[in-house]
C-alpha cells in the first residue's frame, strides 16, 4: 500500500487471505515518498516468491500502475477512498491504464480490498487444488449465511 494510511482500507484483504489460509507480505511502498523502494519491490517481487501483487493507494495513485510496469506478476489495483474526491480520483488513477500493461482495478475502499483477496485468492487456486476447496467452502458458507427474510 502506499501509505500507513491505506491499512485500515487494505486489512480488509489481509484479513480476506488470512481467512482462506493464503500466506502474504504486508508492506508500505510509496510511488510518490519511496519511488527506489517501489522500484526495488517491483523488480525483484518474481524472485522474492511472490506470486500475485495487491497494491492499494489513494488519490493520485500511481503505485499499482507503477508497480505492473516493472513485473510479470497480476498486479490487483485497489483505489482507496480519499478525503476529497471519495475515492474516484484513486478509481480513475487506477483504472484507466494504456493497452500493454494491465492492472486488474478492483472497488472503491474495503469491499474492493476485501474483494482483491479473493481475488487473489482464485488466482492462487488455478495451481493450488487445497485452496481451491477452501474457496468453495467460503464461498458456501457465505451462501448459507444469507437469510431469507430479513430479522
Ligand atoms: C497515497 O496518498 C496513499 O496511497 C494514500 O492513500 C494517500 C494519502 O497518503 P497520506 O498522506 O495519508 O500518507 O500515496
Amino acid at each position: 500500500m502506499g501509505s500507513q494510511s491505506d491499512w485500515p482500507t487494505m486489512q480488509r484483504a489481509a484479513e480476506m487471505l488470512d481467512k482462506l489460509g493464503v500466506a502474504y507480505d504486508a508492506r508500505i511502498v510509496s510511488a510518490h515518498r519511496t519511488p527506489d523502494r517501489l522500484v526495488d519491490f517491483a523488480k525483484g517481487a518474481a524472485a522474492e516468491g511472490f506470486k500475485v501483487v495487491i497494491a492499494g493507494a489513494g488519490g493520485a495513485a500511481h503505485l499499482p500502475g507503477m508497480v505492473a510496469s516493472m513485473t510479470h506478476l497480476p498486479v490487483l489495483g485497489v483505489p482507496v477512498q480519499s478525503k476529497a474526491l471519495s475515492g474516484q480520483d484513486s478509481l480513475l488513477s487506477i483504472v484507466q491504464m494504456p493497452a500493454g500493461i494491465p492492472v486488474g482495478t478492483l472497488a472503491i475502499g474495503e469491499a474492493g480490498a476485501a474483494n482483491a483477496g479473493l481475488l487473489a485468492a482464485s488466482i492462487l487456486a488455478t495451481s493450488d487444488d487445497a485452496l481451491a476447496e477452501r474457496l468453495q467452502a467460503f464461498r458456501a458458507a457465505q451462501t448459507a449465511s444469507v437469510a431469507e427474510r430479513p430479522s
